[in-house]
């Protein structure tokens, strides 16, 4: 292909394809490293410290995934044999293999939420308390915003009264937050708004703060400790990792606010997909940077929509049967949605033409 006939893709698949900034590769650059299995690097050091002290927390540590933050989290918050509460959309549940499971030997007891939130009366009575039967429940899992719900946010006074219910029945509470810094931009509160309510949590660099790599791992300086031995064992422990967390702190110093953008973006997207006939949006989902696009209407199924827009540069996931989803970040731009809607309304007549 030649470079004039080289097409912009439109990337709506993920946040987690957002390339690093300039600053960024600077900062990787520049960055002083040292081995941090020794616990020598003063890079990780410094964003361990800075994600500790944002999110409230004694302590925090560096993994390079959000599939390794939650597996480590569940690992350092269970033993063996335990039970533990999670949402029946959620991420550890659909996306992560199953490591709950096949690595840290826990019992995945799914609770349907609605739009993410799991009413904490199906919480109580999801728990199996000590018996000689039962595998115990000791852990609850939260997602903060939750994913396969389109994004939607759980708010604080939602994640409190699940702690209630924790405090109650003596459990750990845990919250998936790759994306919590969406929730608290979005509900315009400082994050620690919803942290204080959980025991401990993960949020990821690798998303809307645009970072290539990483996940960071928070709470109580005990429970770090844990984590950190976990890790290890995962084959999580890195060297100089400090060329990973020096984009981190850039993106904890100044990736924050522009999510608001993203949202934008992404209810901008909303507004025009449910103005096509035959796409349907519950714009009552649309809380931060994701659409969910249910398709069914146009009789085809969201995988052959996906492969009709992708062969029109306009690149989308589809999650279901019928769904599609879409995720701004910032690498779209107002225009690069305006130019989207305009392709999705030639494709979805294209469509209605060939029935
Ligand atoms: N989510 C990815 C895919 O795996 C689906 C995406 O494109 O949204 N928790 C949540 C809530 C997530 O959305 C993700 C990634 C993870 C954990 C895992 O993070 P990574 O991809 O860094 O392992």
């Amino acid at each position: 292909m030649s470079v004039k006939e080289k097409v912009t893709l439109i990337d709506l698949r993920s946040d987690t394809v957002t390339l690093p900034t300039e600053e960024m590769l600077e900062a990787i650059r520049n960055a002083k490293l040292g081995d941090d299995v020794y616990r020598e690097d003063p890079t990780v050091n410094q964003l361990e410290e800075m994600a500790a002290q944002k999110m409230g927390k004694e302590a925090a540590m560096l993994v390079p995934s959000g599939t390794m933050a939650n597996l480590v989290s569940v690992m350092a918050n269970t033993k063996r044999g335990d039970s533990a509460i999670l949402e029946a959309d959620s991420h550890i549940y659909w996306y992560e293999l199953g490591g709950i499971s096949s690595i840290a030997g826990i019992l995945p007891i799914p609770v349907k939420g609605k739009m993410g939130f799991m009413d904490p009366a199906d919480i109580e009575a999801a728990i199996r308390p000590p018996a000689l039967y039962y595998a115990e429940t000791t852990l609850i899992c939260i997602e903060n915003t939750h994913n396969r719900a389109g994004g939607t946010i759980i708010t604080p006074s939602q994640i409190e009264a699940i702690s209630k219910v924790a405090r109650e029945h003596g459990l750990r509470l845990y919250m998936d937050g790759a994306r919590i810094f969406n929730a608290a931009v979005a509900l315009k509160v400082d994050v620690r708004e919803f942290t204080r309510h959980v025991d401990n949590l993960m949020f990821c660099l690798s998303k809307g703060l645009s970072c290539p790599i990483g996940s960071i791992v928070v709470g109580s300086s005990e429970f770090i400790e844990r984590a950190r031995r976990i890790r290890k064992i995962l084959g999580g422990g890195m060297r100089q990792a400090g060329i990973i967390a020096a984009p981190g702190i850039i993106a904890l110093e100044k990736m924050i606010d522009r999510l608001e953008e993203d949202h934008k973006n992404a209810r901008l997207l909303a507004e025009g997909l449910v103005k096509i006939e035959g796409l349907h949006v519950d714009l009552r989902t649309v809380q931060t940077n994701m659409v969910m696009c249910d398709v069914d209407g146009l009789g085809i199924l969201a995988k052959t929509f996906v492969e009709k827009l992708r062969a029109r540069g306009v690149l989308v996931n589809s999650i279901s049967k019928t769904r599609v989803r879409f995720v701004t970040h910032r690498g779209i731009e107002r225009e690069d949605i305006e130019k989207a809607l305009c392709i999705i309304e030639e494709v979805v007549k294209e469509i209605k033409a060939q029935k």
